[in-house]
């Protein structure tokens, strides 16, 4: 039976992570989905080994699965590779997580209860309940700014517009005309809810505590976080624009005179 629920875990020099945080979550998706999950671990060629590792577990496990890619071209092209995977092995939600513990497999509960329900389930830092631990002033104030900076800009009512452990439902990852998402990184997590919330899709939140990597280095840099503020204006208008484009080319053209045979895509070449 193909597994409806699929996890996204990319990887970028995680061996400290990766054995442990496949375990914890395959476990934990045992005991809600028996039978019905996946884990895909996506890694770009880490130079620590971690693909291997991943490789075994997926051996081991039978319900693990690794995606390789042959260059780091980004956090971003890594998960639209994981979604395209998860999605043509019959996938109905797809759930994105870190492997260096940050995100906790002890709430997928509430993810998978509330995408009964909404579209897109958000594990939010910043709603009651929430919070994030072991961070410096620094850091906090560069995730609390960004995400208040892209809220105001945006204009959407999401607390946790950056947060990274979600679920998002087949039909939204559908609808969202994915190719043309270029964003890495925070903006990549920003404009994939933003997508999702703009296309009229139900977008919930759940606290969720998140934690710093007690392993492994991060990736987080200034650059990304600078990076991050002048690309967020422009998402205001570049997702309505690939939201209608997307739309059109869904709504099959009436056949005209003489090309009623033609396949109805409407978008011609
Ligand atoms: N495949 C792939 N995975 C990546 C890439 N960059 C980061 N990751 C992974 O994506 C997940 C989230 O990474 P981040 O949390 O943004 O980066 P980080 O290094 O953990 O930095 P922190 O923000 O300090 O947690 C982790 O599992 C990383 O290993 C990349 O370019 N390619
Ligand atoms: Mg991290």
């Amino acid at each position: 039976m193909a597994a409806r629920t699929w996890i996204v875990m990319p990887t970028y020099n995680e061996a400290m992570n990766i054995d442990g945080i496949v375990r914890a979550t395959t476990a934990e998706l045992e005991r809600l989905i028996p039978g019905e999950h996946r884990i895909l671990v996506v890694d770009d060629q880490s130079p620590d080994g971690t693909g291997e590792i991943a490789d075994a577990l997926a051996h081991e496990l039978g319900t693990v699965e690794v995606l390789h890619r042959s260059q780091k071209t980004g956090l971003g092209h890594a998960y639209l590779a994981g979604f395209a995977h998860a999605l043509a092995n019959g996938a109905e939600l797809v759930c994105e997580m870190d492997a260096d513990f940050s995100h906790d497999p002890r709430y997928l509960g509430d993810l998978l209860g509330g995408a009964k329900h909404a579209d897109l389930v958000l594990g939010s830092r910043y709603v009651a309940g929430g919070g994030v631990r072991d961070w410096g002033l620094l850091r906090r104030l560069v995730s609390r700014g960004g995400g208040l900076y892209a809220r105001a800009i945006l204009g959407v009512d999401v607390h946790d517009l950056t947060g990274g452990f979600k679920c998002i439902r087949r039909e939204v990852l559908e609808a969202i005309d994915l190719p043309s998402v270029r964003a890495e990184g925070y903006v990549f997590q920003i404009e994939v809810t933003y997508r999702a919330a703009l296309a009229g899709f139900r977008v919930q939140e759940i606290p969720i505590v998140f934690h710093d990597r007690q392993h492994g280095a991060s990736k987080m840099s200034a650059r990304i976080a600078f990076e991050a503020m002048w690309l967020v204006p422009r998402l205001r208008w570049s997702v309505p624009e690939a939201l209608a484009r997307a739309q059109e080319q869904a709504i099959p053209a009436p056949p005209g005179p003489g090309v009623g045979d033609q396949a109805p895509t409407g978008h011609g070449s």
